[in-house]
């Protein structure tokens, strides 16, 4: 069973099933799960349909036992042989579409075929000049990496609206990833678990991370790029002390 919870240092493995083929993530699947990775989302700004999401998962499950959770796009490409899904408040975001209807019309599908949501405050943080995948693809209402208040405000509306967790995230292979000290800001106002994600690519990135109050980190492109370096950012997460 996956538990996030205030301390509990855990790393999830992003894989998207747009950069490879399903028997890759399935290998790729089982490198993370030897580093000691905590869980596997499936998702992205960009997956096809369901029937890709549903393979991908299918292949990642044959080869390790991690829980899988599906970072969404919309409600076409949940797919039903996952264990968990973040079921979003794109909280920066004014478009309606990603407030609620995208919601709307993957709850029922998440309810019948079981999948465990995780109510989920996400928030998109704009780190880079050139704009990542998700600030293309959502309308959002920015939020800067010096923008501590209104990080603040949404994170704590999130932790009043009784979700879960916050998850920051500088989208996929920005400049920066979340600065440390909009990190540490949010930690401070809030109690529930704190994810961050985006351009986390060291171990020292990861410790900064954690140090600063983040209970969850989140790698993606690096794992299509080089996953033995997770290992290290894995160690590093583990082995770091946390505010
Ligand atoms: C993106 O937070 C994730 O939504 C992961 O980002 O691909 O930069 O690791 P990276």
């Amino acid at each position: 069973m996956l538990t996030f919870a205030r301390g509990k240092k855990m790393h999830l493995s992003l894989i998207d099933p747009d950069s490879q083929e399903p028997g890759e993530a399935g290998v790729l699947a089982r490198r993370v799960e030897q580093y000691g990775s905590d869980g596997i989302m499936v998702g992205g700004s960009t997956v096809p349909d369901r029937e890709t999401a549903y393979r991908t998962i299918e292949e990642i499950k044959k080869n390790c036992s991690l829980p899988v959770i599906i970072f969404p796009n919309n409600a076409q490409t949940l797919a039903r042989n996952a264990d968990y899904i973040f079921f979003m408040d794109v909280l920066n975001s004014p478009a309606l579409e990603y407030k609620r209807q995208q919601q709307m019309a993957g709850a029922m599908l998440v309810k019948r075929w079981g999948i465990t949501p995780i109510p989920t405050g996400y928030m998109v943080v704009s780190t880079s000049r050139k704009p990542t995948t998700v600030e293309t693809k959502i309308p959002l209402e920015v939020v800067r990496g010096n923008d501590h208040e209104k990080a603040v405000n949404y994170a704590v509306y999130a932790e009043c609206m009784g979700m879960q967790v916050v998850y920051m995230d500088a989208g996929s292979n920005p400049e920066r990833p979340v600065p440390d000290e909009m990190v540490r800001a949010v930690r401070e106002a809030v109690e529930i678990p704190l994810i961050v994600g985006g351009g986390i690519k060291t171990a020292e990135l990861a410790q900064r991370k954690i140090a600063a109050g983040a209970d969850v980190i989140v790698t993606g492109s690096l794992i299509e790029e080089n996953v033995e370096q997770l290992s290290h950012i894995i160690q590093a997460i583990k082995s770091a002390s946390s505010v």
